[in-house]
């Protein structure tokens, strides 16, 4: 699927969209998420213009996927979530339910998550 930098997460990169900002650096920006699942929920972005994991895996540089994850790391911090714990969330493609075409991961948290997936998938 190549990139479409229309996304709203390309907006919000570009400045066009205002954002929530938990955390920012060369390589990632990290906002809280605007329909919230958790009392914390925080998405992480690479600045760079990657479809999903599997995109970012295989064209970004070293140094960004280090700086990404570091970011992330980073962001769990700054919204208070890093020492009770916290999910990553990476919904990749149709079957994964990601709805915004820009790779990115949700970090959920802010007291317990709960079982991992539901256990209906035909009622998500
Ligand atoms: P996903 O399904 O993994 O692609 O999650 C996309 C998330 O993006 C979803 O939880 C809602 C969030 N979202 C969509 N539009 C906006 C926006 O304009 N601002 C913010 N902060 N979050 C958004």
């Amino acid at each position: 699927m190549a990139y479409d930098p229309d996304n709203i997460f390309a907006k919000i990169l570009r400045g066009e969209i205002p954002n929530d900002t938990v955390h920012e650096d060369e390589h990632a920006l990290a906002f809280r998420d605007i329909h919230p699942v958790r009392p914390v929920h925080v998405l992480v972005i690479p600045r760079g213009a990657y479809v999903d994991v599997g995109d970012f895996a295989v064209r970004a540089t070293a140094d960004e996927i280090a700086g990404f994850w570091r970011a992330v790391a980073a962001a769990a911090e700054k919204a208070g979530v890093a020492g009770g714990g916290y999910r990553l969330i990476a919904n990749t493609g149709a079957n994964g339910g990601q709805e915004v075409p820009h790779f990115h991961v949700h970090i959920v948290g802010g007291g317990r998550v709960g079982p991992m997936v539901s256990p209906r998938p035909d009622r998500n």
